[in-house]
């Protein structure tokens, strides 16, 4: 599998322009089939638009909610098609194609020809297409999506054929729902010949700024290097490609809450003997550094107590797909909760909600898109650092991104998963050792293998739900007793990354009882009371609820469509724990 090097966000500016291709494209499935089974047509090489089955799919969306039964649960291949007139003057310089989001596995053809293929639904990919075109004419672009979910998959699963006609069982071994297809933009981008193609930026609270970019290409002679403050006032410049510099009195990147987002931009130019430009690229980032201690992760140097959520991006109807609607919403609420970090559980999320979180504040812990890894192997091994290495350098130059996860909820007592995630830690570590990093992980104090390779240990733990379920009399002493274990056992910060219970909205009871709203919010506030204590005593450097919205399921005797831990519906509106959410994350503030 092809690794995302050198993706940059996508931008629109006097070297560059970007063509959407967001719209309805011909759809097709095939019947079901696997990864490993290879492409039973070549549909490709025609026009499919004619075919008894063919209908249309929105660009960017999840096709399993559209309402057929069939294709909900289509587990194989399925075809996107369409035509993209390519005018002449776009000959001057390169296509390429780029998908940000395809679940799971994608081929992607321009006309007959293959132009590459991806495996990691949740990460951006671009082929250069360019000698694949008719400048000047239509040309097909065809997609053909694989969702099949193996043990040679990550996300994990189990697919099999049940023996009635081509019906495929398929279980991830995760709650969420696989939904599938072209989850986000789609857009052909048409570059200068000679153009820049990565770029690391690294600025930290000393005013340190470091950065390095690569060029495809040699048709340049100069470069310029410049740093604005946001008031567009020149900080710096510089004529290479890469390079260290301090800024004097730089003013810093703080989370919500506790300062401002405050944004630089650094924009380099390759330009031609003639010093006309030939490409730029500007991109916004931040000064702030992140260091952690025995009990404690410190912003700038102050302590950070990360208070928030694990989430999904996820919607009603479109599935995962990227909406900037309903992604500005789950962001305002966010906010009027008063918390001040997430996880992008349990993939990378959006590119356009990163550049979201610079902008308002917010602490992300980026998690790749491993998630509950059930069968180790070197083949998954090789996927999972594919995924490590793609999703670091996707965001690594956004300032709210403060660590990485590598995995969520792996068999980590395993004795297998030690040699498994020893060397992945250690590539993170060599790609970006700025920030910690964490796997969320399964097992506990005395049995977990992977917590020693950590800088910040993560759990997810439900006292009063998966344990002991109605007991909630204990959950306080529960939770404390098992923090306190961990951190007689390891000095690191620890961070409680789930908690939390289900309650269908609307559903009533006093005194409170399992499914009820009263419970959920009894459950979180027992908890509370717990984190209060171990707050006070450094033994906590994060508390997340699990999770901030109601979200799509498979179908299972223990989800009532869908899980219903989230503090908000499915349809973002505020169950009663919203409210207790919001008068803890805000005490602080009112207090002062
Ligand atoms: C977990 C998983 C999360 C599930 C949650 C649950 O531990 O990390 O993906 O949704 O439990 O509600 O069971």
């Amino acid at each position: 599998f092809p690794l995302c090097n050198g993706i940059l966000p996508v931008q629109e500016n006097e070297a560059r322009e970007a063509r959407q291709l967001n719209d309805l494209w011909t759809f097709v499935r095939e019947p079901s089939n696997s990864i490993g089974y290879g492409l039973l047509h070549e549909w490709f090489r025609q026009d499919i638009s004619s075919f008894s089955n063919a209908t249309v799919m929105p660009v960017p969306s999840a096709f399993n909610d559209l309402q057929d039964n069939s294709l909900r649960d289509h587990v194989g291949w399925v075809w996107y098609q369409r035509t993209a007139f390519i005018p002449s003057r776009m000959s001057r310089g390169r296509t390429y194609i780029r998908l940000d989001s395809a679940n799971y596995y994608a081929k992607v053809y321009v006309n007959t020809i293959e132009a590459g293929s991806h495996f990691g639904g949740h990460l951006p990919f671009e082929f250069d297409i360019t000698q694949h075109i008719v400048f000047g004419n239509e040309n097909r672009i065809t997609v053909a999506i694989n969702n099949t979910l193996s043990l040679q998959s990550l996300p994990q699963g189990d697919s099999k054929a049940i023996g009635y006609e081509d019906h495929v069982y398929q279980r991830g071994f995760m709650d969420f729902f696989p939904y599938s297809g072209l989850l986000r933009p789609a857009r052909l981008l048409f570059l200068p010949k000679t153009h820049i193609s990565s770029q690391s930026i690294v600025a930290d609270a000393t005013g340190t700024l470091t950065f390095s970019h690569s060029v495809i290409g040699t048709g340049f002679s100069k470069v310029e290097v410049t740093v604005t403050d946001a008031d567009g006032e020149v900080e710096y410049t510089s004529d290479a490609l890469n390079g260290t510099t301090k800024i004097s009195k730089v003013e810093l990147w703080w989370p919500r809450n506790m300062g401002k987002a405050y944004l630089y931009t650094l924009t380099v130019r390759l330009l031609s003997d003639s010093s006309s430009p030939i490409d730029i690229i500007r991109t916004k980032f931040g000064f702030r550094s992140i260091t952690w201690d025995n009990s404690q992760i410190l912003w700038n140097g102050r302590p950070f107590h990360c208070q928030g959520f694990g989430m999904h991006e996820e919607y009603d109807i479109r599935g995962r797909a990227f909406d900037a609607v309903m992604m500005t919403r789950d962001l305002n609420l966010f906010e009027w909760t008063g918390a001040n970090c997430y996880r992008t559980s349990h993939y990378p999320y959006s590119e356009e909600r990163m550049a979201e979180n610079d902008r308002r504040g917010i602490a992300v812990i980026v998690e790749t898109a491993a998630v509950a890894i059930r069968h180790y192997s070197e083949e998954i091994q090789n996927l999972h650092m594919d995924f490590i290495r793609g999703t670091i350098e996707r965001d690594r130059n956004h300032p709210s991104v403060f660590m990485w996860s590598l995995a969520n909820e792996p068999s980590s007592s395993l004795k297998e998963a030690r040699p498994y995630f020893d060397p992945l830690v250690k590539l993170a570590k060599s790609l970006d050792p700025t920030r910690p990093i964490t796997v969320v992980i399964a097992g506990g104090p005395t049995t977990d293998v992977v917590a020693e390779l950590l800088d910040v240990i993560c759990f997810n733990r439900y006292y009063g739900w998966y344990s002991n379920i109605g007991q909630l009399f204990r959950i306080e002493d529960d939770i404390y007793k098992e923090i306190t274990a961990w951190n007689n056992k390891f000095s690191r910060p620890i961070i409680i990354s789930e908690y939390g219970a289900e309650a269908i909205p609307g559903m009533h009871r006093d005194p409170p009882f399992a499914f009820t709203e009263e419970y959920q919010v009894e459950v979180l506030k027992e908890h509370h009371k717990a984190f209060d204590r171990l707050r006070n005593e450094k033994k906590l450097a994060g508390e997340m609820v699990w999770v901030f919205a109601d979200f799509m399921t498979v179908q299972d005797t223990t989800r009532v469509v869908g899980n219903h831990k989230g503090v908000f519906t499915r349809q973002r509106e505020p169950k009663m724990a919203a409210h207790l959410m919001r008068q803890r994350y805000t005490e602080k503030k009112r207090r002062r």
